[in-house]
């Protein structure tokens, strides 16, 4: 997974290199973490959180499944439809490959007719439930970016729940309990995503929206709605991702919420479609599933904007002097501060969080000769504050000091404009763009 963008990067960044001169040549690492472009004023950079372009996770993930032995096929079956117990056209043999439905099914390229699916054996032992657990893992830390949807071949289960692990399967948690009886199943009052706000976004529901049995076949999808959870805090149609990713900067809670390690789809109950399970016709219940969508990103802990997948393992390419798996801690040597996640804000509210070599000593977070610099010609005294030419201010003097004066930057005189730092035009107007789902870019500001 090493996506275009970071050679787009590199090679964008070897223009602006000999384009702009009074930028010098050296940038330290953080420079992977803005890319160039044009303004009418002329070039210019554009900042972004240090994180790898969202991506289909499906790709990289192993399925296992408990117990193990519930794919059906051995010995080889033959399932009626639920709709009409006399239709039992549908035979399923793990031996012949076109009859068989193993697990990886979930994963293929979807989108032909007819479409390739994974199938349980059928509900043989009834009354003793019908549960299999399918168990999604990455062996890595995935930021979720989008709706997770399991599209089912068959009717959709009465009662599921979808779980996630943060510790690599070791504890589960649950994130939406589903049933046709949400009451019944697990004693909780059914809600759905419509009803949860800012305040009960960590709240987890049951819900009874994607439960309905045979009648409404033409539904087949489950979901876990990420978008609408975004929306509580990115408006209707994620126009403010700012005042999302300004929440995910400072709320630990919120992020761990999106972020996951494994999933874990529980079936409890298939689709009967009647109140009254058919004792002498069990091979029309079982669990039939077409398509799983899990769209996401490396968590690199903004300070990688690349994921590799290599001997089969994800891993960020972490910069700003970081290292492990997630960028998790600082390198060897670079530790004369204690490790902290980048900043999802741009340079000067945020902050790229460089690990800083053992031989500067301590540091109290401002700014630096070499990657946090003062701008408009500012000074930096002892990595402690920016000392300021008269017309600006700010703590890294970003801020012309005409702004805060009667009247404005108005005047003709200001010559704020050309003086302005690049980078700092636009951003605003391309930070709307809510780049987690626009997918080729990291999210700009
Ligand atoms: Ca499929």
């Amino acid at each position: 997974m090493r996506f275009p963008l970071l050679l787009t990067l590199q090679a964008s960044w070897l223009t602006v290199c000999v384009a702009t001169q009074h930028y010098p040549t050296t940038w330290g690492h953080y420079d992977l973490c803005k890319s160039h472009g044009y303004t009418d004023e002329g070039p210019t950079w554009y900042y972004m959180a240090c994180q790898p372009e969202a991506a289909d996770m499906t790709k990289y993930l192993k399925v296992f499944l408990d117990p193990p032995n519930i794919t059906c096929g051995d010995p080889p079956e033959t399932y009626c439809t639920l709709e009409n117990p006399y239709m039992c056209n549908n035979e399923c043999d793990a031996a012949t490959e076109e009859l068989a439905h193993p697990p990886e099914l979930m994963f293929d390229f979807e989108g032909r007719n007819p479409t390739t699916f994974w199938q349980s054996s059928s509900w043989k032992k009834y009354p003793k439930p019908l549960a299999v657990n399918i168990t999604l893992s990455w062996n890595k830390t995935i930021e979720l970016t989008d709706d997770i949807v399991i599209t089912f071949e068959s009717g959709r289960p009465e009662q599921m729940v979808l779980e996630k692990s943060l510790d690599y399967g070791r504890s589960w948690q649950p994130y939406q309990f589903y049933a046709t009886d949400c009451l019944d199943a697990f004693t909780m009052e059914p809600k759905t995503v419509r009803d949860i706000t800012q305040h009960t976004l960590l709240d987890i529901i049951c819900t009874e929206e994607y439960s309905r049995g045979y009648v409404w076949k033409n539904d087949k999808t489950v979901r876990f709605e990420i978008k609408d959870r975004f929306a509580l805090f990115a408006g209707p149609k994620l126009h403010n991702m700012a005042s999302l990713y300004g929440q995910l900067d400072t709320t630990k809670n919120l992020r761990d919420f999106f972020t996951i390690t494994d999933l874990r789809i529980r079936l409890l109950r298939p689709a009967t479609g009647a109140t009254m399970v058919d004792e002498n016709n069990l091979s029309r219940y079982f669990y039939a599933i077409s398509d799983i969508k899990v769209h996401g990103r490396c968590k690199c802990n903004l300070h990688a904007n690349s994921c590799i997948y290599d001997k089969e393992k994800l891993t960020c390419e972490c910069e700003h002097n970081t290292t492990g798996p997630d960028c998790g801690r600082c390198k060897r040597n670079y530790q004369a501060r204690a490790w902290s996640a980048g900043s999802y804000l741009p340079i000067p509210k945020g902050t790229a969080n460089i690990c800083v070599p053992n031989s500067v000593g301590p540091v109290t977070r401002v700014c630096d000769n070499e990657l946090l610099r003062c701008q408009n010609g500012g000074v930096c005294v002892n990595n402690v504050r920016c000392q300021c030419p008269p017309a600006y201010t700010g703590l890294l003097c970003e801020k012309p000091r005409c702004e805060n004066e009667p009247g404005g930057c108005g005047g003709s005189d200001s010559g704020q404009a050309s003086l302005r730092p690049p980078g700092l035009i636009l951003l605003s107007l391309l930070s709307v763009l809510g780049p987690v789902f626009l997918g080729e870019i990291c999210w700009i500001l």
